[in-house]
């Protein structure tokens, strides 16, 4: 049942929320069906953007502006339901950033929680906490909260990368802090691929004693991925909401592997078509492989590879692949999850 109607406006009604507002005041009674809904209603829009198009903007902002003096060359992903806020969900954004060859963006370190997803381009490097990754196509990679980050290309193709970070939701809480670390690089204490070697191997150093809430592993290179992959779909097992779907792991504790994002990687084989499938977790999507499109709340979104696509909470998801297709996708359930808000509805249409 839902809650009560609104009670009816009449002129004395009205002048006295005109006085009380004077005062700091709002009358709940005159509110509380905005700001309780019986299901949620968001701002945020269904929404794709065309690689092709991004890439092309993206491009002309090198010529434009270096990432040194841009500090981070990044366009943003603006929802249109939420023009000028600098989100692609109501808690999360996404930016896609360019960094050309020869090209550094800055040291810096954040309260915000970012991962990069890498579009376009191969052999740029992250570093992060004293040790470099190199970043290759579809490779998840993960910037811990107040961890030193830096980015270099020295490729000699141009790198476009999606960001993901939490930046709304820091601000919801007032909680962010950011510094510059006075250098374009930070110093390299450790040999590239030791975190990997370290916590990615099913070992942990004993006596680890686990530093935050991110995992050790910084690099999640697709090559591992998309073999894990295609060793389980022999399996043959679908989930009729979601094909075959993972999520990226903290192998400290099991859970995902970052505190605020959840980071999803699904396959979704040539002609499958998911059931109708909700939740509260507005989820950004970057197509790794195939073609396909995604219905939501009704309006079809088709999509190839390097789209990027937006579905925002509570509407209903139907995915339909027209050839094996490979999803990557972020949310915010994981914080949704910790704060025990987190719904969803499966076979809903
Ligand atoms: O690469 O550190 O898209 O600090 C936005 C803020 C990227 C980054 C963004 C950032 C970064």
């Amino acid at each position: 049942m839902s809650l009560t109607e609104k009670p009816q406006s009449s002129p004395e009604r009205d002048a006295y929320y005109e006085k009380i507002a004077k005062q700091d005041f709002r009358a709940l009674w005159d509110v509380l069906n905005n700001i309780i809904t019986p299901t949620p209603k968001s701002a945020c829009q269904p929404h794709l953007w065309d690689f092709g198009v991004a890439k092309k903007l993206l491009l002309e902002a090198g010529e434009l502006i270096t990432a040194k003096e841009a500090e981070r060359r990044v366009l943003i992903l603006e929802n249109p339901g939420l023009s000028g806020q600098s989100r692609i969900t109501t808690s999360l954004y996404a930016g896609l950033q360019l960094v050309l060859p020869g090209e550094v963006a800055p040291a810096h370190r954040h309260s915000q929680s970012a991962l990069r997803f890498v579009m376009d381009g191969g052999g740029a490097c992250t570093a992060v906490n004293g040790e470099r990754t190199i970043m290759n196509e579809g490779d998840f990679v993960i910037t811990p909260p107040w961890a030193w980050h830096d980015h270099g290309n020295e490729s000699d193709r141009p790198m476009i990368w999606l960001d993901g970070l939490d930046i709304p939701m820091l601000s919801l809480f007032d909680a962010s802090f950011a510094e510059g670390f006075g250098d374009d690089s930070q110093d390299i204490t450790k040999p590239t691929g030791d975190s990997e070697a370290r916590y990615g191997a099913n070992m942990l150093p004993v006596d680890y004693e686990k530093k935050g809430l991110a995992s050790p592993i910084f690099n999640y290179p697709y090559a591992r991925t998309r073999e894990a992959l295609e060793t389980m779909r022999q399996g043959d097992e679908w989930d009729p909401c979601h094909g075959l779907k993972m999520c990226y792991i903290n192998p400290v504790d099991g859970g995902f592997a970052m505190p605020t994002i959840a980071p999803f990687v699904q396959l979704l084989p040539k002609g499958f078509k998911t059931a109708a499938y909700r939740s509260t977790d507005a989820t950004v999507f970057s197509v790794v492989e195939g073609s396909g499109c995604t219905i939501i709340g009704g309006k079809t979104f088709d999509w190839k590879p390097k789209d990027i696509f937006v579905i925002p909470s509570w509407y209903e998801v139907v995915h339909e692949a027209d050839a094996d297709a490979v999803l990557f996708s972020y949310s915010d359930r994981v914080a949704q999850q910790k704060l025990g808000i987190w719904r969803e509805a499966r076979g809903v249409e």
